[in-house]
């Protein structure tokens, strides 16, 4: 793809979108970037765009950007009924998401990520096994660095391991990564995609262009699967956490085996994983089926899993007072997200739930409410849906802010009971981010007065 003196309209200016101009910059294309928050935003981007050699403007938010352009660079963020799309798309512009342009410029294999949830678990236990397995890694994509700064400079990795989420996909049409993982679809986005089937319809094109000599890795338990597998070019192993499977790996008593391709059988204890739920295991399923076709042997393997201690704000441990455990899932944004939490603990729950709706179902966690929640507090602009979804399920008291529904959660508990903040929804309506809602989470549990 020749992008010298080529007119790029590159939308929004946050991570994704200076990363794109500065890549184009190197380029010599012509870039025209827009906003729809000027103000401070346009401020940061100029300070962070500033002494590159390029033709750039800073052009106004809307259709009028497309004048005399190229290609369009939509960040993951944009909606894909935004106007500048659909007029784009009216007006046959090529538009591509930034991960579909920085696959054009990449040499090194992809291994990329991606489902639901777990996809951040996943993604840098790969990365740690193979950095212990002594191979140089890039990991990026979703989970913060955007791929197209690995394609700006010398691509010095084995390995571009790459979360790669639905908005991401959206607009990838020849992004073929060499491994590529599903790792669950359930229930989110719907607000983005419209409806459940294009949600999952995306999340499958990760497979689309791979080739015979590819690996696609599925999920063994998801009744999706057996159909999508069976219209899969590439090579397919699956994970399963309920039964073997027959090419893949799958939990056995104490045990996950790996029947290899080649009909190869190999073990590891399932002790060597530190981190909490049957979900935990699958991630690190995948990471491991991923591992091994990279050629990591499984000594490092069991190395790095037995190292690796999870990631923030995913059911991270967040304190202890008067015997009563904190822990902080604020990444968990979506229904299913706040299932697997769930599922994932043995003692009482005091559960916190609420934000921002993302139309979630969530009725579908009255059954492991029922079974292990002692109390609910709802909080945020969702609170008054979600107690009509479940209100009657447990004892449930509904609070304006998380920071009251914690000090509510306190007053009730016993010790022994687990509070946990797995909001199920997102975390706009009081929060930057879900990382600002779980340190401030944190923040709060060490301020309680014990
Ligand atoms: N903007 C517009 N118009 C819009 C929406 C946003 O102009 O309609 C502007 C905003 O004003 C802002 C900029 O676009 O200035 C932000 O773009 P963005 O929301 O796409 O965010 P980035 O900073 O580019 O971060 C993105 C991912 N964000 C989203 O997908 C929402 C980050 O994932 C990712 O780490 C980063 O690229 C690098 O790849 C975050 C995320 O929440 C963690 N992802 C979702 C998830 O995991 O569920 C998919």
């Amino acid at each position: 793809m020749d992008l010298h003196g080529k007119k790029v309209a590159v939308l929004g200016v946050g991570k994704t979108g200076l990363a794109t101009a500065r890549f184009l910059a190197g380029r010599e294309s012509r870039i025209a970037i827009t906003d729809a928050k000027p103000g401070s935003a346009w401020g940061e981007a100029r300070t962070a765009l500033e002494g590159l050699h390029a033709e750039m403007t800073f052009a106004p938010y809307g259709p009028e950007i497309l004048t005399g352009v190229d290609c369009v660079i939509p960040s993951p963020g944009i909606h894909p009924e935004n106007p500048i799309l659909i007029e784009a798309v009216r007006r046959s512009i090529p538009v591509m998401s930034e991960l579909e342009l920085a696959s054009r410029f990449i040499t090194t294999p992809i291994v990329a990520i991606t489902g639901t949830n777990g996809k951040t678990t996943t993604t840098s236990l790969i990365g740690e096994i193979l950095r212990k397995a002594g191979k140089k890694a890039f990991v990026g994509g979703n989970i913060g660095a955007p791929l197209i700064g690995y394609a700006d400079g010398p691509q010095e990795a084995d390995w571009a391991v790459v979360e790669v989420s639905s908005f991401q996909l959206q607009w990838a049409q020849t992004f073929s990564p060499r491994i590529a993982i599903l790792l669950n679809v359930t229930t989110d986005h719907i607000d983005y995609h419209g409806n459940f089937d294009a949600y999952r319809e995306i999340k499958e094109r990760i497979f689309a262009r791979q080739t015979a000599g590819d690996l696609a890795i599925l999920n063994g338990d998801e009744a999706a699967t057996a159909l999508l597998s069976g219209r899969l070019i590439p090579r397919t192993e699956r994970f399963s956490s309920s039964a073997p499977v027959d090419c893949g790996m799958f939990l056995s008593g104490e045990k996950l085996v790996h029947l290899r391709p080649g009909g190869q059988r190999e073990e590891y204890p399932l002790g060597m994983i530190h981190l909490p739920g049957r979900h935990n295991c699958e991630n690190v399923m995948a990471a491991i089926i991923a591992a091994r076709a990279c050629g990591c042997e499984p000594t490092a393997i069991i190395e790095a899993v037995e190292g690796f201690r999870g990631i923030a704000h995913r059911i991270e441990f967040a304190g202890e007072k008067n015997g009563v455990l904190f822990y902080d899932d604020s990444k968990g944004t979506n229904v299913g997200a706040v299932a697997r939490a769930l599922e994932s603990f043995s003692r009482p729950v005091i559960l916190l739930l609420g934000g921002r709706d993302k139309e979630g179902d969530f009725q579908t966690l009255a059954p492991l409410i029922r079974r292990g929640v002692k109390e609910m507090v709802l909080f945020g602009e969702a609170r008054e849906k979600i107690n009509g979804l479940l209100g009657g399920t447990v004892r449930t008291t509904l609070t304006a802010t998380l920071k009251e529904a914690l000090e509510t959660a306190y007053r009730s508990a016993s010790p022994g009971d687990a509070v946990l903040l797995s909001p199920g929804c997102a975390s706009f309506d009081e929060f930057q981010d879900y990382k600002e809602r779980g340190n401030r989470f944190q923040e709060w549990v060490r301020q309680l007065q014990p």
